[in-house]
C-alpha cells in the first residue's frame, strides 16, 4: 500500500464507481505513468536542450481520458526537487489537483505519488508543473513540464476527419530590462484614458527616481511540439479534409498568435469548453495557458507555414509546416491583414443576465520594486500566499460580475482556479473589459 500517498477524488466514491476503485490496489498497474526527470530535447538537428520533462519527451504524452471514468495515475519524480503536477482546467479534488496552496501533497524528490480521480469536464485540458519558478529560469513553467490532456465527451460532435494537437513553447529564457509584447490586436481598440494616465504617471515617477525598467523574460528558441519551424515532421493534409486543431500555449509568460495562410480557423471551443457561437477567424491569439480548439478546412493546396505573426519569434522557430498531399517546395508564409481579436465574437448575442453584485478589480504594476522585478497589484495589493487575507467574500448561489480594469502597460491573462465557470485565461486590455462566467 502506498499509504498516505493515495488520494481519491470525492466523485470516485459515487456507488457505480465504488467497486472499480476498491478493486484498484496499489500493486495493480496504473492506467498512466508519468516520470518527471531531466532529459535532452532535440528541438532541431544537433540542437539539443536539457530540461525537465514528462517521460523524457517534450511535450509530455497526450493523455486521453473518458469523461466520468476514474483513472489511476502514477507520478514518479526522478528529480531532486519536490514537484506538483497540476491538472489544468479539470474539476478534481484539492488532494490531487496539484496546487500546494490548496493543500495537495508534493510528489517528493526521488519519490512517487499514485492518484485516482475522475476526469471532467470533457474537452481539451493539460497538465503542467505547479512549482513557482520565481527568478529561476530553469524551474517551474520555464522547464519542459507541459503535456496535453483530451477528455472525450460522452457524445463526440464529429464534424471533422482528424485531430492534431499543437503545444507552443519557448526555451532558453533570459532576463532583459525593457522589451515589449504585441498588444495592439485586442478588440475593443479604445483605451480608457484615466487608466492609461495612472499607469503612465506611476511608471514615469518610478523612472524619475532612478529605477531601471523591471525585468522581462525573453527566449532564444521557439517550438511547436518541441521542434523549431522546419525541423519537425510537417502536418500532412489532403484537399477537402477538415482538421480539428487543439492548440495549447504552454508558455510561462508569453502571449502567442497563429495563422495559416489561405485558411481560416473555425473556433469551436476555448479552453476546452464549447463556445456558444462557433465562428471563423483568420488568426488565433492565445494567452499563457490558454487553449483553442478550431477546425480548418483544407482548401488551399500548397506547402504552408502555420506560424506566429511575430516575425522574430517565427524566424526563431515558432511555426510548423502544413503540407498538402502531392505538393512539394519551400513552405510559404504570407503575413495576414491586421485583425482584431474579440472574445465577444464567440459569445451569445443576447445580453448576460444582470449579476447580484459587481466586483471591481484594478490591475496595476509597480515598476522594479521587488529587487528589480515588477510587482503586480489587484486593487493596490500585491498578492502573498501567507499574508493576503481574502479580499472578496462570495455567497453560494449568487451571481457575480468581475469588472476588471488594467492600468498596467502589459496585457494580462487571468485564470480562476477551480471555479465552475468559464473564466479560464481570458486577456484583459487597458480598457473596460467584461468577463462573463456562466
Ligand atoms: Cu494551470
Amino acid at each position: 500500500m502506498f499509504g498516505s500517498g493515495i488520494a481519491l477524488d470525492s466523485a470516485a466514491f459515487v456507488p457505480e464507481c465504488a467497486a472499480r476503485v476498491s478493486s484498484q490496489s496499489a500493486t495493480s498497474p496504473a492506467d498512466y505513468t508519468l516520470r518527471i526527470g531531466a532529459s535532452p530535447v532535440e528541438i532541431a538537428p544537433k540542437r539539443i536542450l536539457s530540461t525537465i520533462t514528462y517521460n523524457g519527451q517534450f511535450p509530455g504524452p497526450l493523455l486521453r481520458f473518458k469523461e466520468g471514468q476514474p483513472v489511476t495515475v502514477e507520478v514518479h519524480n526522478d528529480t531532486e526537487t519536490a514537484e506538483q503536477l497540476h491538472w489544468h482546467g479539470q474539476f478534481v479534488s484539492p488532494d490531487v489537483d496539484g496546487a500546494a496552496e490548496e493543500g495537495t501533497p508534493f510528489i517528493p524528490a526521488r519519490g512517487m505519488r499514485r492518484i485516482v480521480f475522475t476526469p471532467r469536464p470533457s474537452g481539451f485540458r493539460f497538465y503542467h508543473t505547479h512549482n513557482r519558478a520565481g527568478a529561476h529560469l530553469h524551474a517551474g513553467q520555464y522547464s519542459g513540464q507541459v503535456g496535453p490532456v483530451y477528455i472525450e465527451p460522452k457524445h463526440e460532435p464529429g464534424s471533422y476527419e482528424r485531430e492534431v494537437f499543437l503545444v507552443l513553447k519557448e526555451f532558453e529564457s533570459s532576463f532583459s530590462q525593457g522589451g515589449d509584447m504585441a498588444m495592439d490586436f485586442l478588440s475593443p481598440a479604445s483605451e480608457v484614458e484615466a487608466l492609461k494616465d495612472s499607469g503612465e504617471s506611476s511608471m514615469k515617477a518610478s523612472l524619475a527616481k532612478g529605477m531601471p525598467h523591471g525585468y522581462e523574460v525573453g527566449y532564444r528558441y521557439f517550438t511547436i511540439n518541441g521542434r523549431m519551424l522546419g525541423h519537425g515532421e510537417p502536418i500532412r493534409v489532403k484537399l477537402g479534409e477538415r482538421v480539428l486543431f487543439h492548440v495549447l500555449n504552454g508558455s510561462a509568460t508569453e502571449i502567442r498568435s497563429l495563422t495559416l495562410p489561405g485558411h481560416t480557423f473555425k473556433v469551436i471551443a476555448l479552453d476546452g469548453n464549447p463556445v456558444p457561437t462557433p465562428a471563423e477567424v483568420p488568426v488565433l491569439w492565445l494567452g499563457t495557458a490558454e487553449r483553442i480548439s478550431a477546425i480548418v478546412e483544407m482548401k488551399h493546396p500548397g506547402v504552408w507555414v502555420l506560424g506566429d505573426l511575430a516575425d522574430d519569434d517565427r524566424n526563431h522557430g515558432m511555426g510548423i509546416v502544413v503540407e498538402y498531399a502531392g505538393r512539394v517546395g519551400k513552405p510559404q508564409w504570407i503575413t495576414p491583414k491586421p485583425f482584431r481579436w474579440s472574445y465577444l465574437r464567440f459569445g451569445k448575442s443576447e445580453a448576460a443576465a444582470e449579476p447580484d453584485e459587481v466586483i471591481d478589480m484594478i490591475f496595476a504594476k509597480r515598476n522594479a520594486t521587488d529587487r528589480g522585478f515588477n510587482e503586480w497589484t489587484v486593487n493596490d495589493v500585491a498578492f502573498s500566499m501567507d499574508k493576503t487575507p481574502p479580499m472578496v467574500h462570495l455567497r453560494q448561489g449568487l451571481r457575480y460580475r468581475l469588472r476588471m480594469r488594467n492600468a498596467s502597460d502589459d496585457i494580462h491573462p487571468i485564470h480562476i482556479g477551480r471555479a465552475e465557470g468559464c473564466c479560464d485565461g481570458r486577456r484583459i486590455s487597458r480598457s473596460r473589459s467584461r468577463v462573463h462566467c456562466g
